[in-house]
């Protein structure tokens, strides 16, 4: 407030009223002016002020209604491309004033409303980068362009050191990315994104298991998604039932005699190994044709002789499963 008609040196009370409030009261020397900034936040809209200076012999009033406004913010930011990943932008906001939302726009496309964006453009160009800072005071809008060169636009490729495939151990799985980036996996057969667990070293899989991967190179690109599927079987296939059952009398001189195990196999190292003999002649018996289809290995023989003790007998290694699991010592007995 301006003052007039006052002596110089007195001392007087020195009021600022909002709607009749009073905001402010200070001793105030009589100096030409005084001065209060009202928190225009405070106080948006249509008000009546009053401001007055009393003091000595003098007093001053002033009265007006006013409308007081929130300042517009004002946008600022910097940006810095990375020396070494010529694609990878970091924004850094710098808007002051009273900012209640901010928006950017990176010019390729996509937008960001996070106050500091790290983004990556995915190929060379130049891009005008937009900041809008608003506030209840209204909105202002910056603008600066950049130029990309050099942006790697090569997806990276990944692999992994063993095959999907059926196995009788437990497997250790490297794997490996076509140039620096990082690999994230899953076991749990969900699609590997960027906060699954991220490669470090060598993966056990001990158990049956499906491994999915992808890689990202430093410049963000994407491998796609790699799925191996491992099956881990230790468990050797089991006799369930023969046929004839054992020490059954009375079969047939001429239908094949069969084992049933407890998962499909095929021949093993010691296939030859297996032997038909008649006990009660001590002689072998010659086999015509041995026979896997899915878990049941079929033995057919000369015919056999009537009301003789016959021994079938199987090696261990004679079948495997397709894990590679070896079937044990079996044999059983019967008469015809
Ligand atoms: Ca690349
Ligand atoms: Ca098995």
């Amino acid at each position: 407030m301006e003052k007039e008609d006052v002596n110089p040196g007195d001392i007087g009370q020195f009021s600022v009223y909002i709607d009749s409030n009073l905001i402010q009261e200070t001793l105030a020397n009589s100096t030409e002016y005084n001065e209060y900034i009202i928190p225009t936040m405070n106080y948006s809209g249509v008000h009546n002020i009053t401001v007055s200076w009393n003091g000595g012999n003098s007093a001053y009033v002033d009265d007006f209604f006013t409308t007081l406004k929130y300042p517009a913010p004002i946008s600022n930011f910097t940006l810095a491309i990375d020396p070494t990943i010529p694609n990878k932008v970091q924004f850094n906001f710098l808007s002051k004033g009273y900012i209640d939302t901010l928006k950017w726009n990176f010019g390729d496309g996509s937008t960001s409303t996070s106050t500091n964006p790290l983004h990556y453009y995915s190929k060379n160009g130049t891009y005008t980068i937009e900041l809008t800072t608003t506030g209840p005071g209204g909105s202002t809008t910056l603008n600066k362009t950049i130029t990309l060169t050099h942006v790697d636009t090569t997806k990276p490729t990944a692999t992994a050191s063993v095959g999907s495939g059926i196995y009788n151990t437990t497997q250790v799985v490297k794997l490996s990315i076509s140039e620096p980036g990082t690999i994230y996996y899953t076991t749990d057969g969900k699609t590997p994104t960027t906060t699954s667990q991220k490669y470090t070293g060598p993966i056990k899989i001990a158990k049956t298991t499906t491994l999915k991967f992808r890689a990202v190179d430093r410049a963000n690109n994407y491998s796609p998604v790699y799925t191996k599927t491992y099956t881990i079987d230790k468990v050797a296939p089991e006799i369930i039932s023969t046929t004839p059952k054992d020490y059954a009398t009375g079969y047939s001189k001429t239908t094949a005699v069969s084992f049933k195990f407890s998962e499909n196999i095929k021949t093993g190292i010691n296939w030859t190994k297996i032997s038909v003999e008649n006990l009660n002649t001590g002689k072998l018996v010659s086999i015509t044709a041995k026979t896997i289809r899915n878990n049941i290995l079929y033995i057919q023989t000369v015919n056999r002789l009537s009301g003789d003790w016959y021994q079938v007998y199987i090696l261990a290694g004679a079948i495997k499963d397709y894990a590679g699991n070896k079937g044990q010592n079996a044999y059983f007995y019967f008469r015809t």
